[in-house]
């Protein structure tokens, strides 16, 4: 019988990670592809547009202590437990995080570093850049390994009574000291609201306000720097009349700050996410021994910033080591628009399968394993993409969000909990209606709380989109542009669900023989068929 959890085939009892080892067991899911990134350290190699980006914020946040050379391999704790994430939240699943065993993890985001480096209380201001790695689709603007930079800043209550300032004047000091911009700011929403973006009971309006104020400001200073650069770099003479830059903030979620925002700009006709921030929910803090602290942070992806700075059309770009992209960029020359070298032919292919019975019924997966998207299935009958689209088109639109963009946006946020009750007192972190507490009057923070039982592995016997895209990478590497499901549909009268998927093939560095493509299309078609036991059409 075939291991269907494994979404690899294989996969050694120990693994060595730059001198590291490992023990794996049944959740390892991390194919060799993916450990090879681990020493590529994109965000670190000179001249890279990811470095160049990454100096380029680090840049308006001076005085903030750089962290780069964290190790990518860190704990359940780390990722998920020490920011409140709760026992079912859909990021935890191993259809969404490459694990080597149960308790270890390729980090997910940067702020798995938040609670040590708010521990460590080494700076007031602290910037964290790193690989980040996750179980995703497969497109222009979607690659396993990305990089995000995470930043936060704090206050020291007691250094407030030492002035004899109020904290929340301290604070409105600081924010004197930021850079202002004359870019219009699009922001509704209000300081805090009790229900959708609830104040933390340890901060007084006064406090809040004042980080809020702080946040914002600096996050903007940042953004508009970049995309004035990124605007120069696109300019042409004939398109000089620029439309204004415009940047909104919505109200967002995060188990691990309360409140909390998005920033979005409008870039090329739509708004696009740049980045989640909000006030540091307190038992982070208090758990970090540090609880005279409070402040802000914020996570924002580089290569989304890279590929609007440069118009790189492609993430796989950012892999490559072919001279022709390199040589493009430099960290003493300002920034200029990459010039795409020959665009080498595609070569689609379908491939359509029926499920394995069992999982047509998605197999009681329970809520943290989502079922296949099915909105994706008419809408997707879409043309493969051309150059022309914009490598940021999958990302947020305001109106109509394409399925693939909101499992995205789900990863790290996920709905909030619903109020318990209307009449219940304000929650005491964001973190509060995380499952057991809706009846307690001051729940527990679920930051502290460790998970008392092991997560059920429960996604072995249903089917989930993300195995396809793993296979393809494994069979491909970096030759698939992009999967997408064309079809799909459920038998009539045995109830079988059949899915049909278009493989866009094409190399970035050269034209792919025939047969080559038929070969690897071959390869993928049998490994689906052996690892997911589908029933090839
Ligand atoms: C997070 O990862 C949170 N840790 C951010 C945060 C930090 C919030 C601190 C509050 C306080 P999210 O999953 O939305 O959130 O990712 C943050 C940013 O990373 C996104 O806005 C986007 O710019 C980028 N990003 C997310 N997923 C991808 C992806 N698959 N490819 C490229 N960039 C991505
Ligand atoms: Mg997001």
């Amino acid at each position: 019988v075939k291991d269907l959890t494994s979404s690899a085939g294989a996969f050694p009892k120990e693994i060595k990670v730059e001198g590291k080892s490992y023990k794996t067991d049944e959740w390892m899911n991390t194919p060799d592809s993916i450990l090879a990134a681990i020493p590529r350290r994109l965000h670190l190699q000179p001249n890279h547009p990811i470095t160049i980006t990454r100096k380029l914020i680090e840049s308006r946040f001076p005085g903030y202590k750089t962290h780069n050379e964290l190790f990518p391999i860190v704990t359940t704790g780390q990722n998920f437990d020490s920011l409140g994430f709760p026992l079912d939240h859909i990021g935890r699943s191993r259809t969404d995080t490459y694990y080597l065993n149960k308790d270890t993890v390729l980090r997910t985001h940067t702020s798995a570093h938040q609670a040590d480096t708010f521990r460590n209380n080494e700076s007031e201001g602290y910037l964290i850049s790193a690989d980040v790695y996750r179980r995703d689709a497969i497109d222009r603007s979607h690659y396993p390994v990305f990089h995000q930079m995470e930043g936060a800043r704090t206050w020291d209550r007691q250094h407030a009574d030492r002035e004899g300032k109020t904290l929340a004047q301290m604070i409105w000091d600081d924010v004197d000291k930021i850079p202002k911009h004359d870019v219009a700011v699009e922001d509704p929403n209000p300081p805090f609201h009790a229900e959708r973006n609830p104040l933390q009971a340890t901060h007084s309006p006064e406090e809040t306000e004042a980080m809020a104020a702080h946040l914002k400001r600096s996050l903007e200073d940042m953004v508009v720097t970049i995309f004035n650069a990124a605007k120069s770099a696109t300019d042409t003479d004939a398109a000089s009349e620029n439309e204004p830059l415009k940047v909104r903030w919505v109200e967002a979620y995060f188990p691990f700050t309360s409140p909390s925002w998005e920033l979005e700009v409008f870039w090329q006709g739509d708004w696009l996410e740049v980045l989640g921030s909000g006030i540091v929910s307190q038992p982070i803090l208090n758990k970090a021994s540090v609880p005279d602290r409070v402040g802000w942070a914020f996570g924002i992806g580089l290569e989304r910033i890279a590929m609007l700075l440069y118009s790189i059309p492609d993430i796989r770009l950012f892999w490559s080591k072919d001279t022709r992209f390199l040589s493009q960029f430099s960290e003493e020359k300002p920034i200029r628009r990459f010039v795409p070298f020959s665009k080498y032919p595609a070569c689609f292919k379908d491939v359509s399968f029926w499920l394995r019975s069992s999982s047509s019924a998605a197999g009681g997966a329970a809520a943290i394993h989502p079922p296949a998207t099915p909105a994706a299935a008419p809408a997707a009958a879409a043309p493969a993409p051309t150059t022309t689209d914009s490598p940021t088109s999958t990302q947020t639109q305001f109106s109509d969000p394409p399925p693939d963009h909101a499992r995205l946006a789900a990863t790290h946020s996920a709905s909030p909990p619903p109020p318990s009750s209307a009449a219940a007192p304000p929650p005491t972190t964001g973190m509060s209606g995380t499952a057991s507490n809706a009846t307690s009057p001051t729940p527990p923070p679920a930051a502290v709380t460790a998970p008392a039982t092991p997560m059920p592995p429960a996604w072995s016997s249903s089917f989930h989109e993300n195995d396809v895209m793993e296979i393809a990478r494994e069979v491909c590497g970096d030759l698939v542009e992009d999967v997408r499901l064309t079809d799909e549909f459920m038998h009539p009268k045995t109830g079988r669900r059949s899915m049909c998927y278009r493989i866009n093939y094409r190399s970035l560095e050269r034209t792919l023989t025939n047969e080559e493509t038929n070969q690897l299309h071959e390869r993928l078609r049998s490994l689906l068929v052996d690892r997911l036991g589908v029933e090839l059409r």
